[in-house]
């Protein structure tokens, strides 16, 4: 059986269907190269030096790891000078980085968070990345933070790599999802899904059950019927995960079904979540979406979100249809 490769794929995208343009699959390309190199620094863990604390802290006060760290620069570098871009944003960047003007400047913003699930970093549990694609604003020749805040249907790719038991790269540029596996001696990547579509209804569910205490009525509902059971309204037994990086959930539910739910609670009335909206919950809900599923934050559908800054959080509820359905429906009611 002939393989088909990520240049491949991107190539017949553009070619075949007119999909995407020239600029756009370059830049593809060289953001699966950046998740290569970050997928070989994590496999490499203790022996590269690269687990542990770094030392700083990010915008939003969280600390970062010597991981998180390393992954941003390593998109940075590798997204600087090809001319695709006129800036970049990331979780580990309080402002947007503008491409210095001795490169040429692109059409594309890229968004990132580039170590997703840096609680797990130093337990050897699955991480990831996650990127979005928006298009700089006609006519802008000076790219601002303002130029990012897009709602989320204005995305023209999205992806995200996890770096688990096999490094994947999941991929939409608006026409479905595909999923390529890294070839870690060779350094390809193989398309090894082309179609991927999350299972309407599900048995599992994904939510950090320890904030159960702080959660909204709506929320405590959804799941105490979840926890009933056979017995209970939804007349069978449910299973819960949580790997704490939502690339790994998210990338359960798209190969299996189920519902990941970040909501907000009681904690922190003025957060709205602990998701980013722009470089978390936009990236993944376009996948998701592209993969039939949905995603909301409750009572209105994340991708049509207008964003008011760049690390904006938002609530999250998203993956198999029906289930984010009803979730929602609790909340509007
Ligand atoms: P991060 O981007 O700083 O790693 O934070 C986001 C992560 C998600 O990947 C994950 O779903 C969530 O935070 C886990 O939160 P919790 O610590 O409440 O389990
Ligand atoms: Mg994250």
């Amino acid at each position: 059986m002939s393989r088909i490769s990520l240049t491949q794929y991107l190539v017949e995208k553009q070619r075949e269907k007119g999909l995407i343009p020239g600029e756009l699959r370059l830049l593809l390309e060289v953001v699966a190269r950046a998740c290569k190199r970050i997928s070989y620094a994590v496999g490499k863990g203790a022996l590269a030096g690269v687990l542990g604390e770094a030392g700083s802290e990010n915008v939003q006060g969280e600390s970062q790891k010597k991981l998180d760290v390393i992954a941003n620069e390593t998109l940075l570098e590798a997204n600087l000078w090809g001319g695709n871009l006129a800036a970049m944003a990331s979780e580990e960047m309080d402002h947007p980085h503008v491409i210095p003007n001795r490169y040429p400047m692109g059409e594309f913003l890229l968004l990132f968070d580039p170590l997703d699930g840096s609680s797990n970093i130093d337990v050897n549990v699955s991480i990831g990345t996650i990127f979005s694609v928006l298009r700089l604003p006609e006519g802008v020749t000076d790219p601002l933070e303002e130029h990012f805040l897009q709602a989320g249907n204005r995305q023209i790719a999205a992806g995200y790599a996890v770096y688990g038991p096999s490094t994947l790269l999941v991929l939409t540029v608006g026409d479905g999802v595909a999923c390529f596996t890294l070839d870690r001696e060779t350094g390809s990547w193989w398309l090894t899904e082309d179609r991927m579509s999350i299972p309407v209804q599900t048995k599992e569910y994904a939510i950090n059950a320890s904030n159960a205490r702080h959660w909204h009525p709506p929320v405590k509902r959804y799941v105490d019927e979840l926890l009933a059971g056979q017995t209970g309204p939804r007349g069978r037994d449910y299973n819960m995960r949580w790997v704490a990086s939502m690339v790994a959930d998210v990338h359960r539910i798209m190969i299996r079904g189920g519902i990941f739910m970040y909501p907000r609670d009681a904690r922190e009335p003025d957060k709205p979540g602990k998701l980013r909206l722009l470089y978390e919950a936009n990236p993944m809900s376009f996948l998701v979406e592209q993969a039939g599923g949905a995603a909301t934050n409750g009572l209105t559908r994340i991708m049509d979100l207008q964003p008011g800054k760049l690390h904006e959080r938002v609530a999250v509820f998203m993956g198999s249809r029906e289930e984010v359905e009803r979730v929602t429906s609790y909340h509007r009611g």
